[in-house]
């Protein structure tokens, strides 16, 4: 039997989404060859797969791109403050084409498994197809959020419906007009897609199990003096962005919201809420909120008030509230349209599947623990194996066959987010143990990319083959990730960020909560001082 074919490049790059196509572009300045895989039929990542209705960023799109070219930050014109799906496809295929990425990105191709071997110091990379490649770096831009998690609910198998997946939409879309449709979850993708699904279909259920704080994005569009302002400002914005908490400037209140009086507190929870922009502003409303739980309930106690203000229906409103054990933030704060006001439509309902849970899917509908709904869609906004899931799912094995799956098996442990231990010529984009998701992750991205392409940049004059991160310096990092999300209230709010939503998944607080200017600082400090607790051979 002949042996197949082995294509050898110096970096293959697995994921065609923001961070891989910067990091193919990068890559290919320091003279590398470059193969980049997508399991996809374009580029995209995230916003390849997640079509779902309504969805958008939830970072402004004048931040959430790229800024490492200032011609492409000139050229291109956003719509909207928070760009919708389809826009973000098309940047991202622009930037594709403009920089002339296609060339090395071979598209259906999902990789099953990457092995390292020491004598060699080359990383084998092997298709779910068969094709085997060879590469001195592997490069791991796989995203946080790209392993859906699969309904597992009694029953779907007979639903006689259609039924979907937030992030795995149907290209043509969904027409659910003159439809009766149920919507399970209730995080970001849950909360984008309500009212746009109620507008259109005859009735739309939510279905609710937890009830989690959202905030109006007070999306707009961009008029030609706010694009012109923002492009004639660029690099300032840029810069602003840099040294903010999580890599998009948004006007931090320096003040603890325990020193300010009632009046006080609300005006500038208010002024966030409407005036000053929507969306994450929230969270800098006061710099306690996500420390100090009387500041924090203080926030939770707003949004509240908010909820039954806008909510006519009592008992929905009632729904609607997070409970108290759920701090404000602690689980990805939802930026919407119009969400609360959708359940104020005659054609939305909305389950407390907490209290009353789903037992089964039936032919012609769901039942919960407290009657049956007759549905002829179902949408599951179910979220995602984050963080972990996309690494997880390849069958990684790095110096001597160790196995990534056992390595992690009681969480993922990182050095500086970006390295493993063990897992030597091999880097992670945004992955846990960094920013990440808690941040603007287009920055984070692009922190991470030049960060590691300085690093090859310099091993290859240097004539290194190796690169790996040291057992003691990952084991320190991974103390300080899980310290300073302690000094915060994030791990009490069961999120995903948590590992939280996925059954039997390990609770580790995962993405490095100390912000985006502190840990710049930190792997600046590591590459001044020779890539400190990197083995380099
Ligand atoms: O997923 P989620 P998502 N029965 O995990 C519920 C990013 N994103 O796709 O909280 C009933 O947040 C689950 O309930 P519970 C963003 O970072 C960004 O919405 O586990 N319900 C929850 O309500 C976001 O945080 C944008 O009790 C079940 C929901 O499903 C992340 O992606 C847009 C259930 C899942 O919420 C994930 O968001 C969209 C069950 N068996 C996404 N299983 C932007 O705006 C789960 N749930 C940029």
């Amino acid at each position: 039997m002949n042996s197949p074919t082995v294509r050898k490049v110096d970096m293959i790059i697995v994921g065609a989404g923001f961070a891989g196509l910067y990091q193919l572009h990068r890559a290919r300045g320091l003279g590398l060859s470059v193969q980049l895989l997508e399991a996809g039929d374009g580029v995209g990542g995230t916003w390849f797969w997640n079509r779902y209705p309504g969805a958008r960023c939830d970072v402004e799109s004048l931040d959430y791109s790229y800024s490492f070219s200032e011609e492409l930050q000139q050229e291109w014109n956003w719509s909207e403050r928070y760009a919708p799906q389809a826009e973000i496809l098309r940047y991202i295929n622009h930037v594709a084409d403009r920089f002339d990425l296609r060339k090395d990105i071979q598209f259906n191709t999902r990789v099953a498994s990457a092995s390292f071997d020491d004598a060699s110091t080359r990383w084998t990379v092997v298709t779910q197809a068969g094709e085997r490649f060879e590469c001195q770096y592997l490069i791991m831009a796989t995203g946080c959020l790209s392993i859906p998690q699969p309904p597992k609910f009694k029953g779907l198998e007979s639903f006689k419906g259609q039924w979907y997946h937030s992030a795995n939409w149907p290209r043509e879309g969904v027409d659910f007009s003159g439809k009766r449709v149920g919507l399970i979850g209730t995080g970001s993708s849950g909360v984008q897609m309500t009212p746009v699904i109620a507008e259109q279909a005859a009735h739309l259920t939510v279905f609710q199990r937890t009830a989690n704080f959202s905030v109006p994005a007070q999306n707009e569009p961009l008029t030609e003096a706010t694009l012109a302002h923002v492009k004639a400002h660029y690099a300032e914005r840029r810069a602003l962005g840099r040294e903010a908490v999580t890599g998009q400037y948004l006007s931090a209140n320096d003040k603890s919201a325990l020193e300010v009086n009632d009046e006080e507190r609300l005006k500038e929870f208010e002024f966030r809420w409407r005036g000053a922009g929507g969306g994450f502003r929230m969270l800098r409303a006061f710099n306690d909120l996500m420390r100090n739980p009387v500041a924090n309930k203080y926030a939770g106690d707003f949004v509240r008030g908010k909820i039954r203000a806008t909510v006519k229906d009592p008992v929905k409103a009632d729904i609607l509230c997070p409970r108290p054990d759920l701090p404000f933030g602690t689980k990805r704060l939802c930026v919407d349209t119009n969400y609360y006001e959708t359940f104020n439509r005659d054609n939305v309902g909305l389950v407390d599947v907490k209290a009353h849970p789903i037992t089964e899917i039936t032919p012609t509908g769901l039942r919960t623990t407290q009657g049956h709904h007759e549905l002829d869609a179902i949408v599951f906004a179910t979220g995602f194996d984050a963080m972990t899931g996309a690494l997880l799912a390849i069958d990684i094995r790095g110096s001597g066959g160790q196995s990534l799956r056992e390595k992690w098996a009681a969480g993922p442990r990182t050095y500086l987010g970006v390295s493993i231990a063990g897992f030597p010529n091999m880097f992670i984009i945004a992955g846990p143990g960094s920013p990440s998701v808690l941040s603007n992750v287009v920055h984070s991205i692009e922190t991470h990319v030049d960060w590691i392409t300085n690093f090859l940049e310099r091993s290859r004059v240097q004539g290194t083959q190796r690169i790996e991160a040291d057992l003691a310096h990952e084991d320190q990092w991974v103390d300080h990730v899980n310290e300073a999300a302690n000094q915060t209230l994030y791990p009490v709010g069961n999120s995903w960020y948590l590992g939280a939503n996925m059954p039997g998944k390990p609770r580790v607080f995962m993405p490095y909560v100390a912000g985006v200017p502190a840990y710049r600082r930190i792997i600046e400090g590591v590459a001044e001082k020779n890539y400190e607790g990197f083995m380099q051979a």
